[in-house]
């Protein structure tokens, strides 16, 4: 059955793999499935047809056949419960694979994503200096424990997972604040996932959108 996902026409990032198709992507790599995808513009995302497949008007979606899917976390672990690659199979490794994915989206990408909005969306305020320092403050609080349980480790559990997809796919936002570094072991730990070919496959996909000429008319 053909999947297909949607995508923005035209990302802000401009192809850096920061919008979370990105993710969607790399699981379908790494569970060897094909699958399409459907631009959207952000008009379009707001259009009554775009919201019968997602409520808040967002991407990505994900179709297969009768099913419609939004929340990148719900699409990866659909993916991964259903296809070999992405979540162990003892039972209980399955169970603490999937709570990384939850805390990956939970506990660990909400500071990170207020610290992205503090930057994009508040540097023109006068609160914003005296803020910032705080929001940053609060992605070290989650970064610290994290980089404490990962250890030397090469995963946060035993083999790569979904757990593992959805921390790094969370923790790449926070590259190019420079907090990331703060952190040897994880900015390790997300090398070593950009390394992997699904997510190398992924990443080529999405830039190929968003470096490609836009065509008029
Ligand atoms: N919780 C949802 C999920 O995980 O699926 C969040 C979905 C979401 O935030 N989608 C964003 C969106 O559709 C795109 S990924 N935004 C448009 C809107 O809400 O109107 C977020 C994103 C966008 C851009 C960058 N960037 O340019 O760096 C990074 C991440």
């Amino acid at each position: 059955m053909t999947i297909t996902i949607t995508a923005f026409e035209r990302s802000p990032d401009g192809g850096k793999g920061l919008a979370r198709d990105t993710r969607v992507r790399w699981a379908l790599e790494e569970a060897g499935l094909p699958y399409a995808v459907r631009l959207v513009s952000f008009q379009a995302m707001k259009e009554l047809a775009h919201r019968a497949l997602h409520p808040f008007g967002q991407i990505p979606t994900y179709e297969e056949g009768d099913l419609v899917l939004f929340e990148t976390g719900a699409i990866v672990l659909h993916i991964a419960q259903r296809h070999a690659g992405l979540l162990p199979a003892d039972a209980d490794a399955r169970a603490r694979a999937t709570t990384w994915m939850f805390a990956a989206v939970n506990t660990v990408e909400p500071p990170i994503l207020e610290l992205a909005n503090a930057v994009l969306l508040e540097r023109d305020t006068t609160w914003s200096t005296e803020r910032l320092p705080r929001v940053q403050d609060r992605v070290r609080d989650r970064m610290r424990p994290l980089s404490e349980f990962l250890g030397d480790a090469d995963w946060l559990d035993g083999a790569f997972s979904a757990g593992d997809l959805m921390m790094v796919s969370v923790l790449l936002r926070l590259r190019a604040s420079g907090i990331l570094d703060e952190f040897a072991n994880l900015a390790a730990y997300v090398a070593r996932g950009e390394a992997r070919s699904a997510y190398q496959r992924a990443f080529a996909a999405q830039r190929a959108v968003n470096t490609a000429e836009i065509k008029e008319g």
